[in-house]
């Protein structure tokens, strides 16, 4: 009996042990996202030879001390031995450091000269007639994004023998912009709560801070807004201001500025003033001593990020003042100090009739050339708001007078929340590779933006974060593809190549063998056009839920403002379904240069994908399919609730590569996609065919259930709306 006791006893503590000594090599929870730094296999240990046995830091300033720690974690974690710290390079030594740091640098006279303050260089070299692999920059955080690509070329396998890299980013700001509110809720957030500890801070910071920094600067990440652009002007009280320094410290070795979200009416809030015309005297005066105040505790503060006269945010134009009148009065604030103005171009009025698509530009065009110099104004990827598709923003080209700034949406508060599996990589090249044709053909938005198009030196790209205080940061294991995404596609536009960003995600992520990585990509590269496809195919958009935007409610037709009602963008009726955007309707069309005009406004040439869009189209029309518009649009619906399928089985085949805790929340997740997909394709086929008033074409699915059903779901408790 006892025995018998005492044997369970022991056995369940072998179990515990177990489970602890061995747990972490099995399980994995996500949050060391691309940085795993895992054990590679003899023969890739083999191939590395005697390179990267030892390190040779060339200086001790806290951001080499970072180079230092994370070659360290990654050789060690990646090859299994210890590279130990040596004065001069030995055999197979990694050195690094910049020529001002380092004589030995210095006197290898390396090509830096172009590589700016960020680029860097990673050569192997012979000192003493001994193999050495170097990595150096003009400074230490060029070191520092070196050092993260020599380590990615280690996590994915390609050789590392002979390298003779250089690289430097194509954009100056590259930063993400959280919508997080200072009670740590976060606007549009599948991941949990925000992670900034407002109450707590400035005194306590989790390593989790430190871990942010690290993850952004792997990718190229060098800014950070901290707060909602629908802001809170207590951010700006020195109180905040203490806390917001906090971070900047903390990030500063990484190569991050924070920057602040700044609320137009804060001088009234938090100052006292009758006003917040930017014109007026006290003001201005206001914004310039709330910018010393910053910089007085953080002398590397970014600057300010504005959402102004938008969704009923206060703005220069109540006070009967133009965007550029109040961009630029905080951008006189900041200059001294060296700071910028990252100003949103996301505005739309209810009292305005126009079509929604082409309010920022009747707003902005005309505004171009007015900006100060340290002024960005930051443009969403379409011209309506963050869709599964849109068209690219007409503003780009249309204001090559000011430096304009790609605004991304990583968090996926239209593309299913955290629980789809939609790899946003595809999205993002499509808006950077469109052609603008301003001034001439080749112009695309990523020439728009990196300033070569029209000779800007100011230049940026934002990304709504998707992170969260979840385990994994991001809600899902694959939302942090998306933000591994944004980094790679922002340090150099015109090269963003979604595809193989994602390889290298998956492998640096998962493993990179390729039974792993070969399906896992496709299955990423596919994901994107499967939302599209069951949620808004053919050009459709903006039908999702009230407020929350979580599935379907093409049938709202009630809200105050014409604009929030789906009806106002699919507008179908018994001719036909689409917004009319040529000439016979809002001609936003002629927003774009004539050549992109052209394409759009024809129905016979513009992408399907974008066909109802630009176009009001009979139900009988004829697609490139063959098939009408309405047993088109059913099989598009269909078509996206299959490829969730194929991506559930290729996922079940994956499973020898993944661990056990990854491997079931993805599938759990696919398969709650797998049923939102039906739900999106059932209520919007049941809605839809009051319009149609055909029949559901051969062997298509009658929806689960009825219209009324789907009209009465009610979600009010579904994250991410305040
Ligand atoms: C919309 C979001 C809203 C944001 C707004 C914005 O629904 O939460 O505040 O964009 O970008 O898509 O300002």
């Amino acid at each position: 009996m006892r025995g018998g006791y005492a044997g369970a006893w022991l056995a369940a503590l072998g179990l515990l042990i177990a489970t602890v000594w061995l747990g972490p090599a099995r399980a994995e929870d996500g949050y060391d996202l691309w940085l795993r730094y895992r054990p590679m296999p003899a023969e890739a240990r083999a191939s590395y030879g005697d390179t990267l046995r030892s390190l040779t830091p060339g200086g001790d300033s806290p951001t080499l001390m970072r180079v230092t720690a994370e070659l360290t974690r990654g050789l060690s974690g990646l090859t299994g031995r210890n590279a130990p710290i040596t004065d001069r390079p030995g055999e197979g030594a990694v050195l690094y450091g910049t020529p001002a740091t380092s004589a030995l640098i210095a006197a290898l006279d390396l090509p830096l000269s172009d590589l700016g303050e960020e680029g860097y260089l990673l050569r192997s070299v012979r000192i003493d007639g001994r193999p050495v692999t170097v990595i150096a920059g003009n400074t230490d955080v060029g070191v520092l994004y070196g050092a993260f690509e020599l380590l990615r070329r280690m996590q994915t396998r390609q050789p590392i023998a002979a390298l003779d890299v250089r690289s430097r980013p194509a954009m100056r700001l590259r930063v993400l912009n959280h919508w997080d509110n200072l009670d740590r809720t976060v606007e549009r957030g599948y991941a949990g709560q925000s992670i900034w500890d407002w109450h707590k801070l400035p005194d306590f910071r989790p390593r989790l801070y430190e871990d942010y920094a690290r993850a952004n600067a792997s990718i190229g990440v060098n800014g950070t807004v901290l707060n909602n652009v629908n802001s809170n002007a207590r951010s700006l009280t020195p109180e905040y201001i203490a806390k917001t320094a906090a971070l900047a410290e903390v990030f500063r070795p990484y190569g991050i500025r924070v920057y602040l979200s700044a609320r137009f009416s804060a001088p009234m809030e938090i100052g006292g003033l009758p006003t917040a015309d930017p014109m007026d005297p006290r003001v201005r005066a206001w914004w310039r001593a709330k910018a010393e105040e910053i910089y007085a505790a953080i002398p590397d503060f970014g600057g300010f990020l504005v959402k102004a006269n938008s969704e009923g945010q206060p703005g220069p134009q109540d006070f009967g003042r133009t965007h550029a009148d109040g961009a630029n009065m905080l951008a006189e604030a900041l200059a001294p100090h060296g700071g910028v103005v990252m100003w949103r171009a996301f505005v739309y009025a209810a009292e305005n009739p126009e079509d929604r698509h082409k309010q920022a530009n009747l707003e902005f065009e005309p505004l171009d050339g007015e900006f100060a110099e340290n002024v960005l104004v930051q443009v969403k990827n379409g011209a309506i708001d963050f869709q599964p598709r849109e068209p690219f923003h007409p503003l780009f080209g249309a204001m090559p007078r000011t430096p304009l700034m790609l605004e991304l949406q990583i968090t996926k508060e239209y593309l299913g929340f955290a629980t789809h599996l939609a790899y946003l990589g595809t999205m993002w090249e499509e808006v950077l590779r469109a052609d603008t044709w301003c001034p001439s053909q080749g112009s695309t938005v990523a020439k728009v933006i990196d300033g070569t198009a029209f000779g800007h030196r100011l230049t940026g790209m934002a990304g709504v974060a998707n992170i969260g205080s979840d385990r994994n940061w991001s809600g899902s294991h694959f939302d942090q593809a998306n933000w591994y995404a944004f980094g790679r596609m922002a340090w150099d536009p015109q090269a963003a190549d979604a595809e193989t960003i994602a390889r290298e995600w998956a492998a640096m992520t998962f493993t990179p063998d390729p039974r792993f990585v070969e399906p896992a990509v496709t299955m990423m590269m596919g994901s994107r056009q499967a939302v599209v496809d069951y949620m808004t195919p053919l050009g459709l958009h903006h039908l999702m839920a009230t407020g929350h935007h979580y599935g379907p409610g093409p049938w709202v037709d009630d809200l105050a403002r014409p604009e929030w009602n789906p009806v106002y963008y699919h507008r179908a009726n018994a001719e036909g379904i689409g917004f009319d955007r040529t000439a016979s309707g809002s001609n936003a069309v002629a927003q774009y240069a004539p050549e992109v005009a052209a394409r759009f406004g024809d129905p016979d040439v513009v992408e399907e994908d974008l066909l109802l869009w630009f176009h009001h189209v009979p139900w009988d029309r004829r697609m490139r399919s063959g098939r009408t518009l309405w047993e088109e649009l059913v099989g598009r619906y269909d078509r996206g609730v299959a490829t969730v399928g194929e991506m559930q089985d290729t996922w079940a085949r994956l499973r020898p590569f993944v661990d056990d805790q990854r491997f079931e929340e993805v599938a759990a997740f696919l398969s709650i996609q797998k049923e939102e997909a039906r739900w999106w394709r059932d209520a919007s086929i049941a809605y839809f065919r009051v319009f149609a008033d055909r029949p559901l074409p051969e062997g298509a699915r009658e929806p689960e259930h009825g219209l009324d059903h789907y009209r009465a779901l009610s979600f009010p408790e579904a994250p991410g709306h305040w």
